[in-house]
């Protein structure tokens, strides 16, 4: 499914983020840089060293102690189809539930790595569901909040020409789409 607002592509589409050829993919990954499973263990798998080597320089530069959740770094995509891999750390839901301060972050890794593609000229982004799988997030009220920031950027105007969702199971297929086909956006 797809939806254009202002000069950008919404897309949501069913797959492995690991074999998209949008300019960038977001990493849903955790605060040490230093790979994991999910997401993480497929992009570094697939992606080579050279990306955990740039992780370890960000981390003894910038980042000594870990990349504070909603924050967002990028590094090369070694040999994936992407040229650049965006690292973002969303919120734990361990209890299960999205607290407001949880919101807040998970809003904030989606916005994080937006500006930063912004900033660095990218013009198209694939994310996972960050937060969903290991983390435990709610997955409605989580997709909820990544759609709502999504629009709201593509809204107040930006370069990056197309943002796509990839969606790893069914279910959080359906609920992305579900929401995204309501009247106006009304999330
Ligand atoms: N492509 C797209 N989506 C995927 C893929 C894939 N290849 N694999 C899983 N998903 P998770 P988190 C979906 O656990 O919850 C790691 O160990 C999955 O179905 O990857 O943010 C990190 O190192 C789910 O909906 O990320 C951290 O420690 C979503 O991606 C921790 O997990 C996110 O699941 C981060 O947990």
């Amino acid at each position: 499914m797809e939806l254009l607002i202002k000069n950008t592509k919404i897309v949501l589409k069913k797959g492995d983020i690991t074999e998209e050829d949008t300019e960038a993919i977001v990493n849903a990954a955790n605060s040490s840089l230093m790979g994991g499973g999910g997401v993480d263990g497929a992009i570094h798998s697939k992606g080579g060293p050279e990306i955990k080597e740039e992780c370890k320089r960000i981390r003894e530069t910038l980042y000594p102690e870990g990349l504070p959740t909603g924050k967002a770094v990028v590094t090369t995509g070694g040999k994936l189809k992407a040229i650049y891999v965006i690292h973002t750390v969303g919120p734990i839901c361990s209890s299960g539930k999205l607290t407001e301060k949880k919101r807040k972050l998970l809003k904030d890794a989606y916005f994080n790595s937006l500006k930063l593609a912004e900033d660095k000229g990218i013009k198209s982004i694939s994310f996972p569901s960050i937060s969903t799988g290991a983390y435990r997030c709610p997955l409605e009220e989580s997709a909820k909040v990544a759609l709502e920031t999504v629009i709201q950027f593509a809204r107040e105007g930006t370069n990056i020409r197309e943002i796509r969702f990839i969606l790893f199971t069914e279910e959080s297929y359906n609920i992305y789409e579900n929401l995204l086909r309501k009247p106006n956006n009304e999330l």
